[in-house]
């Protein structure tokens, strides 16, 4: 147990230094008036039952976790809009304070199961009292209707260990396929969501500035 507290702490680590970063990002936009492209940040180290699960089923042997499993600590954030996705991968790719190693687009490219997610794996340097260590970490970026359906589904995934009964499977990717329109609706009316959220933020200030 104490081997894995060892292993484990630079990626918590590196989750709550990235949590803080992320959104660092969202109060600098609310501090400029502006719409965030990040609605909310969270952030988990894997539990050691998934790591171990997952090494066995992709066969990454354990001694092989920091280079090959990718998402031991995994950041996520969710967007009011499709097009907020964009704009978050394009100041993740600004940044110097990491690497991204790898992308993968599975809005462009959905997954078999109804899966939309941008994912960004990164390098991250975190200082230890042994030095510097760079670690991997996953970044999803996604919707809240994405977010919603991932969430559902993965409950789901757990109780059914991924078996899904075949009428469920169909719901699901109906549900996916919800989400989807869902999210293109609400960017038709972004100029309007946009205004009333202005709108509030302005009303609260002046009621805090008394
Ligand atoms: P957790 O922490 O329980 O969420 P693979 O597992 O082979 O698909 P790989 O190569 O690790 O994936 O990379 P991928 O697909 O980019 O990222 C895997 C992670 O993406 C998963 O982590 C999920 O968080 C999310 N994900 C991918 N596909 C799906 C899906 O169909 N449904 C849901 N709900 N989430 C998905 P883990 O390992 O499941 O861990």
């Amino acid at each position: 147990m104490k081997h894995w507290d060892q292993f484990l702490e630079p990626y918590k680590h590196a989750v709550e230094e990235l949590k803080v970063k992320l959104k660092g990002i969202r109060s600098q936009y609310e501090l400029h008036s502006d719409h965030s492209p990040i609605e909310f940040v969270t952030g988990r180290v894997k539990p050691i039952a998934s790591i171990l699960d997952k090494a066995h089923q992709k066969g990454i042997s354990l001694d092989k976790l920091d280079s090959e499993m990718q998402d031991i600590a995994g950041l996520r954030i969710m967007c009011q809009f499709v097009d907020d996705i964009k704009t978050v991968v394009e100041l993740l790719r600004s940044r110097n304070d990491f690497e991204i190693v790898e992308e993968r687009d599975y809005i462009s490219h959905k997954k078999a199961s109804g899966y939309r997610s941008y994912h960004v794996v990164i390098r991250y340097p975190v200082q230890t009292i042994r030095g510097e260590r760079k670690i991997l970490a996953e970044i999803q970026i996604r919707t809240l209707a994405m977010n919603f359906w991932a969430t559902v589904e993965h409950s789901l995934n757990y109780k059914y260990k991924g078996l899904f009964p075949e009428d469920i499977k169909i719901r699901l990717q109906r549900a996916a396929e919800a989400a989807f329109r869902l999210d293109e609706e609400m960017s038709t009316i972004r100029g309007e969501i946009q205004d009333a959220q202005a709108f509030f933020t302005r009303k609260k200030e002046m009621q805090q500035d008394g």
